[in-house]
């Protein structure tokens, strides 16, 4: 206990920097040599000024050429970009949720995916108004995936989830015009808004922008979430570990990376196949450690209590450590980096969706029909490839720290009513939390999500802010590689709670918990939403009124501005370290900072200075007391 300390920032950059060296040694390339070299960044570019949607262009606006060709202003185009960057986000965590439910519909009781969370289902299926009574639950969770899957193009309606938050907030969805339809149709019709000719109508270019994320957060991540905890359990209590000293120097070390659970679960289900070890023994090896990096690894640390090698900008490091015989990845985050630098070591880079597909890599097509066969495969080509690794390349930095993980929002709800790891089922309330808040114990919460991204001193902020909050009261809930640096960091650590205020700490000791509850993947933002939904309906308060925030102080994917807008469209207040290429046009970045306020009751913050970014935060969290009178 008393021997508890935080990993640091400058230990993870010396780790690196030594890791750097080995890279040297063998001409290996890494993002700290191409971010240098791409640094500075263009500054249209940055701006968000640059339009290039149709042929006449490529179009810059600069005070001397205020119109592009078509005669389209620095707000239009800059809110187009913009429009189009979220549609991204929506469509790839949407489309992510789809795999999912294409997966459930594969589930058979012989396997390989299997359903795991019955009751789960069964609560969903009542949700939406599915016969369940005396229904083979193989059935339900094959009606249940095609509906799911029907929601993406649903002809009339809106998404089934919306019902799932507070009828305040639905209304404000209904009034502005932005509860989203089909998710499909949400991204189709952004890609058709922002098209040469139609939308440059700030306004409309960033309404749409907040009901494309809606149907990201509210439909696709939140059947990618639901769909994933019915296939693979949902999410308890569980213990693991963090940072690159998980990989284990005399073991096969295969590393999973990327999102899509279906992949990493059957990997991680062979590589505990007694055959599998056996097979690794007698290659040499004492046995087989699968470790993680991005969210595919926040997926099975929650489930598996597999460790998580590492976050985003850590993906290259974990191919530098000499140690890793095969980095398996499925859809998004994936640096094409990792072909070249694969090949500098004896590490097999194996892509297994159509979707992610990249040079310099063993293309193994993984499906869920025969998902078993294909994860065998991987286990195997690991498991030979270990007699190839050349000894002198191998270090692995000898840091790791402890990490509890698995905070859904059933495991929240039960933990905080003091029955702990107990059997997870119908939803509880959440009123002992409420209860914390309004007495003051906790002063609220954020929600610490996203990226990492070189323009900010990688994991810094995250930490630090993390620190901030917790030692002024603040609970943090994480996801992402957010949660993926406070792990690495020590702040899943139980005895993290010695670093919190008075207050949380008292929190941290009744309930058995770390400050800094793992929530999962990006996907599981929607349990932040869930969360925050059940939160008011308990209170009775709106969703704005909570003393809770959102913050993605190092984030970098077009996700994570997808995630952005429907956070700040369900109502919470959204603060950012990294502009969104809206510089350019002041009624955008109006827009985004108050103007939405008046639509949704929560605006951006965007503040590059992270001890100012925490500062506004707690300032927010302290008005919103101020206002209900706690
Ligand atoms: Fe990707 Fe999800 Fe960002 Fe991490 S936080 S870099 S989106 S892995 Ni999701
Ligand atoms: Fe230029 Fe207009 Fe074409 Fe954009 S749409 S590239 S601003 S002409």
């Amino acid at each position: 206990m008393g021997n508890f300390k935080l990993t640091t920032v400058e230990e993870f950059e010396a780790a690196t920097e030594k890791l750097l060296e080995t890279g040297k040694k063998v001409g290996a390339d890494a993002w700290q040599y191409r971010a240098a070299k791409q640094t500075p960044h263009c500054k249209f570019g940055e701006q968000g000024v640059c339009c290039r949607i149709c042929a006449m262009g490529p179009c810059r606006i600069t005070p001397k050429a205020p119109r592009g060709i078509c005669g389209c202003d620095v707000h239009g185009i800059v809110g187009r970009n913009y429009l189009k960057f979220t549609a991204g986000g929506a469509a790839t965590h949407s489309d992510h949720g789809r795999e999912i439910c294409h997966t459930l519909y594969c589930a058979k009781p012989e396997g390989p995916y299997k359903v795991k969370d019955p009751e789960k289902l069964i609560r969903i299926a009542k949700e939406w108004g599915v016969e369940t009574e005396g229904k083979d639950i193989y059935d339900l969770a094959h009606e249940m995936a095609y509906l799911g899957m029907s929601e993406y193009g649903k002809v009339f309606g809106t998404q089934n989830f919306l019902k799932r938050a507070p009828q305040h907030t639905q209304e404000i969805w209904e009034r502005e015009e932005i509860a989203p339809r089909a998710i499909d149709r949400e991204v189709s019709c952004s890609l058709h808004m922002s098209h040469m000719g139609c939308s440059s109508l700030p306004e409309a270019l960033i309404r749409q922008s907040l009901r494309a994320g809606l149907s990201d957060g509210w439909g696709g991540s939140m059947a990618g979430t639901e769909f994933s905890d019915v296939l693979f359990g949902t999410p308890k209590p569980i213990e693991t570990e963090a940072n690159l000293g998980v990989m284990v120097a005399e073991n096969v070390n295969i590393v999973v990376h990327g999102h899509d659970p279906s992949l990493s679960e059957m990997i991680c289900e062979y590589a505990d196949d007694p055959e599998m070890i056996a097979y690794a023994k007698e290659m040499g090896a004492k046995g087989i450690t699968v470790s993680g990096v991005c969210c595919t690894s926040n997926e099975v640390a929650m489930r598996r209590g597999i460790p998580m090698a590492g976050n985003f900008l850590q993906q290259e490091n974990v191919v530098l450590t000499g140690a890793c015989e095969a980095i398996v990845v499925d859809v998004q985050c994936i640096f094409p980096a990792l072909g070249p630098l694969s090949k500098c070591f004896h590490t097999k880079f194996v892509t297994t969706s159509p979707i992610a597909q990249m040079p310099d890599a063993e293309y193994i097509r993984f499906n869920a029909e025969t998902a078993g066969e294909n994860a065998k495969a991987i286990v195997k080509m690991a498991i030979e490839n270990f007699k190839n690794r050349k000894p002198e390349l191998v270090h692995i930095p000898d840091m790791k720290q402890k990490a509890t993980v698995g905070y859904s929002v059933e495991a929240i709800v039960k933990t905080l009513d003091g029955v702990a790891n107990s059997q997870v089922d119908e939803m509880g309330t959440t009123k002992p939390l409420l209860e914390c808040i309004t007495s003051g114990v906790i002063r609220g919460a954020v929600a610490m999500v996203g990226c990492n991204n070189p323009k900010v001193r990688p994991d810094t902020a995250h930490i630090e802010l993390m620190k901030k909050m917790i030692a002024n009261d603040i609970i943090i809930i994480a996801s992402g590689c957010s949660a993926q640096a406070a792990a690495r960091a020590g702040l899943m650590d139980k005895e993290a709670k010695e670093l919190c205020g008075a207050g949380l700490k008292r929190v941290c000791e009744l309930a058995d918990i770390p400050p800094v509850l793992h929530m999962g993947s990006c996907v599981d933002i929607s349990r932040m939403m869930i969360l925050a939904a059940e939160l008011a309906k308990d209170s009775g308060l709106n969703i704005s009124q909570l003393p809770v925030v959102g913050c993605a102080p190092e984030w970098m994917s077009e996700k994570a501005v997808s995630i952005g807008n429907y956070v700040v469209a369900t109502g919470i207040d959204t603060f950012l370290g990294v502009d969104p290429y809206v510089s350019g046009s002041d009624q955008i970045a109006q827009l985004l900072t108050e103007g939405v306020r008046d639509w949704v009751e929560a605006a951006y913050t965007v503040e590059k200075d992270i001890d100012k970014l925490g500062d506004a935060m707690i300032a927010r969290i302290e008005e919103k007391r101020t206002a209900l009178g706690i």
